[in-house]
């Protein structure tokens, strides 16, 4: 592919994925609380959402999934709330970086935002994840692989027995300089690569027994809907 035509195709991308942005928060209403996502498709959701509250004076209260999040949030005047006033949230809205046909299981994470994101989607009544096509796939773990957080202190030794629960490899995430990358909990993230996860609730059941591990990025049975959108236009997936 020339440079051009590489530009020419992110721009679809990102104009599919401000397409099911845009869709999705019609879902919020005056008096809710959000949960917002993280990653460049939640950008556009947050931006979209920040319009509705400067232009319609929507009432809302959101909890972001991570420090980007927020200060975007905080930059459109969206007020924030926490899970002492809003143990539980209307609706969350968020990306995802694989979605399996059917189950609507998710691999997230390659933000790395995903504890607070899991924590946000779980929270919420109403889940619904924003894509584009290329997100859709058969089989989890196709194009992904499934990030782990796991806290700092003895990494190496949980790296070693998740490359047990039949990863092709397990890789610590680093940043370009090298070092470790750290996530908002100031925890590491493992990228484990399964090319094809067959069974995606035996696997996460594996990975959230070893110790030191906080979370997956297998989200599976939490989403409500995808919107998914295409070249032939929105599609939405219920659960
Ligand atoms: C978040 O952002 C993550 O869980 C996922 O890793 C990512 C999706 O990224 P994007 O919207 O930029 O494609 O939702």
């Amino acid at each position: 592919m020339t440079d051009a035509a590489t530009d020419t195709a992110a721009a679809r991308v990102a104009e599919l994925k401000r397409e099911a942005a845009t869709h999705a928060i019609a879902y919020i209403e005056d008096g809710m609380a959000v949960g917002l996502g993280t990653g460049s498709t939640a950008k556009f959701m947050i931006d979209a959402l920040g319009e509705r509250v400067r232009r319609e004076g929507l009432k809302i209260r959101a909890i972001p999934t991570s420090e980007a999040s927020a200060a975007q949030a905080q930059s459109l005047n969206i007020p924030i709330t926490n899970f002492a006033d809003d143990p539980y949230l209307d609706v969350a809205i968020d990306g995802a970086d694989e979605v399996q046909t059917g189950s609507l299981f998710l691999i997230k994470g390659r933000g790395g935002a995903l504890l607070r994101e899991k924590i946000v989607a779980v929270s919420a009544r109403k889940f619904i994840v924003i894509v584009d096509e290329s997100k859709i796939v058969k089989d989890l773990g196709t194009h992904m692989p499934v990030p782990v957080e796991i806290i700092p202190w003895g990494w190496e030794r949980v790296e070693n027995l998740l490359r047990k629960t039949g990863a092709k490899s397990c890789v610590p995430r680093r940043k370009e300089d090298g070092s470790l990358y750290m996530t908002d909990n100031h925890n590491i993230i493992i990228d484990c690569d399964y090319e094809r996860i067959e069974e995606p609730r035996a696997l996460a059941d594996r990975i959230i027994s070893i110790t030191g591990v906080v979370d997956h990025g297998l989200f599976l049975d939490i989403t409500s809907e995808v919107l998914v959108a295409g070249a032939s236009g929105l599609q939405r997936l219920t659960a």
